[in-house]
């Protein structure tokens, strides 16, 4: 039995009860999400520990009383719940599928099935077809297009797996390759390489003189779920993880040129092709080659594109965006590295809604090596976020002042700055009184409610908060989530601009489905003088090394270290935020 399917009817039950809240109280929906997320990122499967430890074992886990307890023993014995089927039976729709659609909850689910019989997304996209959504009640003509473009995001998105999920994947699929000692030469490749935010599936290439026995030991690995194609150059399995991965081995004097290939992407390799050819050149996968067909030795990708006339351009610029011209007038900008980040201007403590506590983040900037990290916890009107009064931070901000103190004596480096992800509310307010902001070393500000504002509105609430003289940074400004749902409706280079008015520095949210500011949007930021914070918006200790994906996303948008205000020191940093 899959822990994802128990967890599901957890979280459909919630959202059934959230129907008929007359029957039941908020305090048990929450119990039914908190349990399900309780099981699907469990770490063993749930029925082996009921088997191990009974009822008493299921009780021990985080969020899982007695009754919920019952009711996973009566899955695991009979294969269904009860509670579960009588739900059904009256709502005979598809609910998860359904409430994944963004502005579609379950009570506009259930509305849907009554008044225009809608059981799952296929039902939806012919009713809107048809117009009938827009004419419904509660719903009207916006909200029948915001649902439309959400089913296209959703369907966009099918199949491709965010970065931070594949790419720890793919790096510990290499690492077993490496042990194995069948390879002399191994490197992820593909969209991996460029750090694009989704992947469609793994790209690995090998050198190896035993690739017989390597492609074996590969698709014999506990990750595969089954073998697609195996032969001795390519071999491409299904991995348990849902996303499929190709192994090549090529010679090693091709290493270079396959390397290249087979970083991409497709666009860019077509154009560098071109130019090849127009110096009487051949590029392909095995190699490059003069008018003869007589091979060119290339140690390195370096060295191939020096050969062609232009500078080496880092995987995460080459997506044909103009990254090639500015290599051939020698202009590829020295960009920012993970190495050169000192701080995290966003990271969150049990205080609200992290998961850890203050001196446990603490230690866990330390363990990463930062110089400064600013705790930012949600204030007062994000209720489900436990936000902060001012109150509550005044008493946050003893303790910090305290801890610093202790830290410094330890003789280490590490500072925490006094900050809070403060609210941008409807009206384009804050959510904390001056005094209090004031107080801090920096705030950053954020838009958590009203996400269905009209563009203009939604623009100038912003704007307006930007223009507060409150805030330093813009967290994740444009508000997506990817394969999730698309931003709030923006203007956003009028963003940009008021934030090169105000000294505002945008966000790089590292947070693996979140990458906002992505890639094309940093680059459309650059026209204006603004600056840059990448940070990971940390829930968990384990989340500070987030920083590698806002790292390759700011790559993405050509970013050199100087625009990335946490490459600097604290005391130029606080020169920034004084103003
Ligand atoms: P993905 O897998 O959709 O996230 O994106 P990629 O870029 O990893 O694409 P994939 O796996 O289909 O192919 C890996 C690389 O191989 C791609 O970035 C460039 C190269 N490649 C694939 N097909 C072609 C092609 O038809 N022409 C050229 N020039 N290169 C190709
Ligand atoms: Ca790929
Ligand atoms: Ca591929």
């Amino acid at each position: 039995m899959e822990n994802k399917v128990l967890a599901d009817i957890f979280y459909e039950i919630a959202d059934f009860l959230d129907i008929e809240p007359t029957k039941s109280s908020k305090f048990e929906i929450m119990a039914y999400k908190k349990a399900g997320l309780t099981i699907e990122t469990l770490q063993e499967p749930i029925e082996d520990i009921y088997k191990k430890y009974g009822k008493k074992g299921l009780m021990s886990l985080p969020g899982i009383g007695s009754g919920l307890a019952d009711k996973i023993e009566e899955f695991i014995k009979t294969g269904k719940i009860k509670k579960y089927n009588e739900f059904k039976k009256k709502y005979p729709i598809d609910l998860r599928q359904l409430t994944n659609i963004e502005g579609i909850g379950a009570r506009k689910a259930i509305l849907l099935y009554k008044k225009l019989g809608i059981r799952n997304i296929a039902d939806l996209k012919r009713s809107i077809e048809q117009n009938k959504i827009s004419k419904l009640q509660n719903f009207g003509p916006k909200s029948q297009d915001s649902i439309k473009r959400s089913i296209e995001l959703l369907e966009k998105s099918k199949g491709r797996i965010l970065l931070g999920v594949a790419l720890p994947l793919a790096e510990q699929i290499v690492e077993q390759l490496k042990k194995s000692n069948l390879t002399d030469k191994i490197e992820i490749s593909g969209s991996i390489r460029r750090m694009r935010e989704t992947i469609g599936d793994i790209d690995i290439l090998a050198v190896s003189n035993q690739s017989k026995k390597l492609m074996d030991f590969f698709s014999e690995l506990n990750d595969v779920e089954n073998i697609i194609v195996k032969g001795e150059t390519k071999t491409t399995v299904w991995l348990k993880a849902g996303i499929s991965c190709d192994l090549r081995v090529v010679k090693n004097k091709s290493f270079a040129s396959a390397l290249q290939y087979f970083t991409g992407n497709k666009e860019h390799n077509i154009n560098i092709r071109e130019i090849a050819i127009s110096k009487n050149l051949k590029l392909n996968e095995y190699g490059l080659f003069d008018n003869k067909n007589k091979f060119i030795y290339c140690s390195n990708e370096n060295d191939i594109y020096e050969k062609l006339g232009m500078q080496y351009m880092p995987p995460e610029m080459r997506e044909d965006r103009g990254e090639i011209k500015l290599a051939q007038s020698h202009k590829i900008p020295k960009l920012v590295e993970l190495k050169d980040l000192k701080g995290d201007l966003h990271v969150h403590t049990d205080d609200s809604d992290g998961e850890n506590s203050l001196e446990e983040m603490a230690a866990a900037a330390q363990n990463n090596k930062l110089e400064y990290i600013a705790i930012t916890n949600h204030t007062k009107s994000l209720k489900i976020a436990n936000g902060l009064d001012e109150k509550r931070f005044s008493n946050l901000f003893e303790r910090i002042d305290k801890l610093n103190q202790k830290i410094q004596e330890s003789a280490n480096k590490l500072i925490l700055l006094k900050s809070a992800e403060v609210d941008i509310l409807k009206n384009g307010t804050l959510d904390l009184d001056k005094k209090t902001l004031d107080q801090m070393d920096c705030v950053i500000g954020a838009v958590h409610s009203y996400f269905k504002m009209e563009k203009n509105e939604m623009t100038s609430r912003i704007i307006k908060a930007i223009e507060s003289s409150n805030i330093n940074i813009l967290a994740h400004p444009t508000g997506r989530l990817i394969n999730e749902r698309p931003g709030y409706l923006l203007d956003i280079e009028k963003i940009f601009e008021a934030c090169e008015k105000n000294n505002v520095i945008l966000e790089i949210n590292s947070f693996p489905n979140r990458l906002d500011l992505n890639d094309t949007n940093i680059l459309l930021a650059s026209k204006y003088n603004v600056m840059f914070s990448i940070d990971t918006d940390s829930h968990r200790a384990e989340h500070l090394k987030f920083l590698k994906y806002g790292t390759g996303t700011a790559r993405r948008g050509w970013l050199a270290k100087e625009k990335i205000i946490n490459s600097k020191s604290l005391d130029q940093l606080k020169q920034i935020f004084k103003k």
